[in-house]
């Protein structure tokens, strides 16, 4: 992978003050080839705060202090940080190079809409959409699966090709602060693509991850209690293959809205107890990116009817 002195910036496409995140996008030369210029995207988020000891205290870092106010017993200042150890960094950075279009909507700052995808809508132009998408777009999965990247990582491997999953830190997560632990549990089978896909037939898997994760977890993370873990679904995903994400219990969750997480015991519930057919019948309202082609394909769809 290369630094970022090559990094050629072309325009900002996000930014979130809350999150204190921004997206960039620029280019950056291919490792081979020098004369190929690509699309990179530049994803940085400043850090949490590292929990603090007499060894790591933040204020020793702390300098060129500018006041700017003061009340009574109030005072505000605005500061710099000077450099700490490494393994207490100021930014997290994601680089996804060579980025596509995709990638550069889903990054991009754009307007959101609620939006229903009824059974039959899914069935006639989003499955044949879903179905076209290149396989390339999940490689990373396979690469996971595969045994080939991230295996560092893997905290809980159930290899049983109908109900096992691989469980790992999600990409999103700094691997340390536990108030936004946020893993992933990808799926063994890979005829799931989404919660559109789930039947009876899948409840021994949905079950399978539901009791493991809540066995595991504890143990890995001492501090988290089983009642402190949240398993959900998205719903469009971005990632065709079944995955279920674990977060602590008020974790924020990063670029998700309401309507697109979907718990994962409320998925067993429905359809075991409600519907074996649930997800293929079921009317599903979630809000999407304007510039989504499944938000075009879907308002195109409603017009025709
Ligand atoms: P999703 O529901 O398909 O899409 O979740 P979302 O990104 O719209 O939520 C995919 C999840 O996989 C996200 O939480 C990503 O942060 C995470 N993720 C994506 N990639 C490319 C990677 C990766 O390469 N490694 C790991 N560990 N997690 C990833």
């Amino acid at each position: 992978m290369h630094g970022l002195s090559d990094f050629v910036f072309t325009r900002m496409l996000n930014e979130d003050p809350v999150l204190k995140t921004i997206a960039i996008l620029g280019t950056l030369p291919s490792p081979t080839d020098n004369s190929l210029v690509q699309p990179a995207i530049l994803l940085i988020e400043k850090t949490h705060f590292a929990i603090q000891t007499t060894d790591s205290d933040i204020t020793q870092r702390i300098s060129d202090l500018i006041s700017t106010g003061s009340n009574d017993i109030y005072n505000w200042w605005n500061a710099i940080l000077s450099p700490g150890k490494s393994n207490d960094p100021d930014l997290k950075m994601t680089v996804i190079y060579p980025a596509t279009e995709a990638h550069i909507a889903k990054y991009s700052h754009q307007t959101r809409k609620m939006i229903t995808e009824t059974a039959e809508v899914y069935r006639t132009a989003v499955l044949p959409w879903i179905e076209s998408q290149p396989k390339s777009r999940i490689q990373w999965v396979e690469n996971i699966l595969s045994g080939l990247k991230e295996q560092e990582n893997v905290l809980f491997r159930d290899n049983d090709p109908n109900t096992g999953f691989i469980i790992l830190p999600d990409s999103k997560w700094d691997k340390r602060t536990l108030s936004s632990l946020y893993l992933l549990a990808i799926s063994q089978r890979s005829d799931v693509r989404s919660l559109r896909d789930l039947r009876p037939e899948h409840l021994p898997m949905l079950k399978n991850i539901r009791d493991k994760v809540l066995a595991m977890v504890p143990e890995k993370f001492p501090g988290v209690a089983s009642d402190e873990i949240r398993m959900f679904v998205h719903y469009h995903p971005s990632y065709y293959h079944f995955h279920v994400h674990i977060t602590y219990v008020t974790a924020h969750v990063p670029g998700s809205t309401v309507g697109q997480s979907h718990l994962l015991d409320t998925i067993i519930d429905n359809i075991e107890n409600i519907d074996r057919e649930y997800y293929s019948k079921a009317s599903l309202r979630f809000a999407l990116g304007v510039n989504h082609p499944i938000y075009e394909i879907i308002t195109k769809s409603q017009i025709a009817n």
